[in-house]
């Protein structure tokens, strides 16, 4: 982990010998390999959805739907353009489904989570369950769930896919297949997730029928997680680093609701100031609600509803509010603290 060792001319020959044999010497790279603080391509970036609605609505008249498969424009990384990724281990895309059209039933082992930034009223089933979307939800797909979304309003839909894409990929398990059919049969209720694990009680026999790994509650609505925000809001000060800032949960277990990825809604109150504050977990946010700026390393970034903005690991992160902010986020924090790596830096707070 000190600096390289000289290149002499013997080591270059040798270094060169053994290249034939696919070997190579450590001490040329130890230093780029076990680094002393996490040292990523990732950059700090925000996207304005005003320009990325425009940019998808353009798209909309190119291509369809059901001939893209999903019609996203993915938001990639400036550091790491060309790999389809916002963070090292996260996607994120937008996706548009304009009325009356279908985005074909698929599956894979990738999770994936929706946000809902703009239109209201498509639906997106999982499971054999639809849920109809609106501002602010956040829906699941679970690895390997059927999915399919369609849009029966009259307004274009548009909303935030996360997806663990490149941390399937780095691991080689992608697998992935067509229904063959535009969507799948429906044999639930639509909101049947949420009434039997949303309410603080659980069906009896659901330890042994249904898999813990993912949350069994498939859209968390934005009215409830608003009011859960609100109820912290009025009976707890901000904390320093976060303002009022809750994580979606697992009902079965309290973890993570998704296995791979971490979700959690903050509220920064109207005037208040973030202390600076830095996690190993490169974080995705979007502003749901309010105004205000994000000071990221030494970037400020302005930002009002629907715009994103991202967080590489372990630089400096502080929110300020100029209006009451909501700002949604994720991140890959679950994979982190399953394997004991994941740390964060209060500073003084
Ligand atoms: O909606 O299933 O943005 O499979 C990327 C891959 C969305 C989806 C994406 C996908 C989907």
């Amino acid at each position: 982990m000190e600096g390289r060792p000289e290149e002499t001319p013997e080591r270059l020959a040798f270094y060169d010998k053994i290249d034939k044999q696919n070997m190579t010497p450590l001490w040329s790279v130890l230093a780029d390999l076990v680094t002393p603080e996490p040292k990523s391509g990732c950059q700090a970036a925000l996207w304005h959805f005003a320009d990325i609605k425009t940019a998808l609505l353009e798209a909309g008249d190119l291509i369809t739907a059901r001939e893209a498969e999903r019609r996203v424009l993915i938001l990639e990384n400036p550091g790491l353009r060309g790999q389809s990724r916002i963070t090292t281990s996260l996607y994120a895309g937008i996706q548009l489904v304009l009325p009356g059209e279908v985005a074909p039933a698929h599956r894979h082992t990738q999770s994936a989570l929706r946000f809902v930034l703009d239109g209201s009223g498509a639906h997106t089933a999982v499971n054999g369950e639809r849920t109809m979307m609106h501002y602010g939800d956040f829906v699941i797909t679970p690895p390997m769930a059927w999915h399919d979304h369609g849009n029966e309003s009259d307004a274009p839909m548009f909303w935030l896919d996360g997806l663990d894409i490149p941390l399937v990929s780095f691991l080689d398990a992608s697998f992935a297949e067509m229904l063959g059919e535009d969507e799948q049969p429906i044999d639930r209720s639509p909101g049947q997730s949420y009434s039997e694990f949303g309410h603080n009680l659980v069906p009896v026999d659901s330890d042994r029928t249904t898999a813990k790994t993912v949350s069994p509650i498939f859209n968390y609505p934005y009215s409830y997680a608003r009011e859960a925000l609100d109820g912290m809001a009025r009976t707890r000060d901000p904390d320093p680093c976060h303002g009022h800032k809750m994580r979606y949960s697992n009902p079965l277990d309290g973890g993570h609701a998704m296995p791979t990825i971490g979700t959690f809604l903050q509220h920064v109150p109207k005037g208040f100031a973030t202390a600076r504050y830095r996690s190993t977990d490169a974080t995705t946010f979007v502003c749901v609600e309010g105004r205000g700026r994000t000071r990221i390393g030494d970037e400020t970034f302005e930002w009002g509803p629907k715009d994103l903005f991202v967080a590489p690991s372990w630089k400096p992160v502080s929110h300020e509010a100029d209006e009451d902010a909501v700002l949604f986020s994720y991140s890959d924090r679950p994979v982190q603290e399953k394997l004991g790596l994941w740390r964060e830096d209060r500073g003084n707070a």
